[in-house]
């Protein structure tokens, strides 16, 4: 178990498309973990591996936080079956993306099937943010950041303001 360190925009990195687990086997239940003390150090509520620089289909996410307690529900190989053509808009955020959040429009409802953390075939039907996330945490595993979502010009202005920020870091 160990908290490691989250990529941020703008890094190639962040881009990959990442690919399918082979077997979910004790290696990946260590990732896992890994992303699950990752997402709780850097108070998220979803991580996709490729946000720790591991570009393979797997995301953890915990809306049940609360009063200390800790639900993580891991999403190996996910494929989203259906999506509702009913939208809803939330403001979102991404730790990849710090300072940054914005309103972005998806499908309300999503219907999910994945594999949990034993390898057992599941079929999830989400709505509300639950459904935001797990869309939020797809395009994570397809290269997509949320801000790709935004106006050319919301997106340019975030990349610039991340851009100066990682520049002011180095320097730092
Ligand atoms: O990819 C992520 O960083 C996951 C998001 C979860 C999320 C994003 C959009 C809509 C629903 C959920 C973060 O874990 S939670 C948002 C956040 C962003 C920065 C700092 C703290 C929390
Ligand atoms: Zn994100």
């Amino acid at each position: 178990m160990a908290i490691r360190p989250i990529l941020t925009a703008p890094d190639p990195r962040l881009k990959a498309v990442s690919t399918d687990v082979e077997a979910v086997d004790s290696a990946i239940r260590a990732l896992v973990d890994d992303m699950a003390d990752s997402m709780y150090a850097a108070e998220g509520i979803g991580l996709a591996a490729v946000q720790i620089g591991v570009a393979r289909r797997v995301i953890v996410i915990d809306l049940d936080q609360k009063d200390g307690k800790k639900n993580p529900i891991a999403y190996i190989n996910p494929k989203i079956l259906w999506v509702s053509e009913e939208m809803a808009t939330f403001e979102e955020g991404c730790l990849s993306v710090p300072e940054i959040w914005d309103d972005v429009e998806r499908p309300a409802r999503c219907k999910v099937e994945y594999l949990d953390r034993d390898g057992v075939k599941k079929v999830l039907e989400a709505d509300g943010l639950l459904a935001t996330c797990i869309q939020h945490e797809m395009d994570h595993l397809n290269g997509v950041l949320f801000i790709d979502h935004l106006s050319r010009l919301k997106r340019s202005m975030a990349i610039k303001k991340l851009t100066k920020a990682k520049k002011l870091e180095a320097a730092s």
